[in-house]
């Protein structure tokens, strides 16, 4: 429709080095039925989804996980050098994208292709955005955590809205290809988290299987794995002199970080962006 389109090229004009010109290609990218989709705003915990993801393929050998880079196992559709590697893949194929809904390729939507869909609470994706900024320069460079608040309450950040973002995918609650899940029920209980996943995906694990996925997806294993804690990409548009890629990996830390004046007016744009979805979708503080 046209307001696709004009919302598209916005989008686009925005986030040019991101999507940019690679935009026409990838949006002609076919889905095929055994694919694997990690859907995610960025900051909600993809990597470690991805993590979960590769080892749930191996049944827990992190042989494979410790010699491919993470962003080869499981590419980015929309950013160039990474789809290429995603062409090349033989098998069943790991996917990730962090867009908003109305610009994946249309063939997911009529493909069996499954997504599993990532969510955290929208105030710890903020204040977790905030301190990637001065590790990445995709992210919007900003002198201030309050700068960055306002941005993100406006969209006006990579990957735009939150509420949209969050909103559009979850359209497809009620669809057999579609798994919601919670970085916070990830956190809280992840060996449970995980038997969900490997329902949706059909595979079961041994129980030592189940552990060796444990062991080797934690944050302190994934910041030990230089095939996932980005150390092979310092230098390029990443920055580890200025913080962690795995920094915290913990729900809640917004509390140390927003001011009660922050968090309730994030809180009263929550509401009125977020009405009329039932509040268990949103199971945070
Ligand atoms: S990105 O760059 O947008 O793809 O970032 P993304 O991977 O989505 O999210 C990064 C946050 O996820 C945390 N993380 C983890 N938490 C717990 N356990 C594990 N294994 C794990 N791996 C990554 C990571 O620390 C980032 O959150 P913050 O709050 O900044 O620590």
């Amino acid at each position: 429709t046209a307001s696709e389109v004009s919302e598209e090229l916005l989008y686009l004009k925005k986030k040019e080095g991101y999507v940019g010109k690679h935009s026409r290609q990838y949006r002609d990218f076919v889905f095929k039925e055994d694919d694997v989709l990690t859907l995610t705003y960025p900051k909600s915990g993809t990597h470690w989804m991805i993590e979960i993801l590769s080892l749930i393929r191996t049944k827990g050998d992190p042989k494979w996980i410790q010699s491919v880079p993470i962003w080869d196992r499981s590419p980015w559709i929309e950013i160039l050098n990474m789809y290429e590697a995603l062409e090349a893949q033989e098998g069943p194929r790991l996917i990730t994208s962090h867009l908003p809904i109305q610009l994946l390729p249309k063939s997911l939507f009529t493909s069996k292709a499954k997504v599993i869909h990532l969510i955290r609470n929208p105030k710890d994706v903020l204040v977790s955005g905030y301190f990637f900024s001065k590790v990445c320069s995709s992210f919007e460079q900003v002198a201030s955590l309050q700068e960055h608040f306002e941005r993100f309450l406006q969209g006006n950040v990579l990957c735009g809205s939150w509420f949209e973002h969050t909103q559009g995918w979850m359209s497809m609650r009620g669809k057999e290809s579609y798994l919601m899940l919670h970085y916070e029920e990830l956190k809280r209980d992840t060996r449970s988290t995980i038997e969900k996943i490997c329902q949706f995906l059909g595979k079961t694990l041994e129980p030592e299987e189940m552990n060796s996925v444990l062991k080797h997806s934690s944050i302190q294993a994934m910041r030990d794995n230089k095939m996932s804690n980005y150390t092979l990409m310092d230098g390029s548009n990443f920055n580890l002199k200025n913080g962690p890629f795995l920094r915290k990996g913990v729900s809640g830390d917004w509390k140390n970080h927003l001011t009660v004046a922050q968090a309730e007016a994030f809180d009263r744009m929550f509401q009125e962006k977020m009405a009329g979805l039932p509040p268990e979708l949103f199971p945070w503080d």
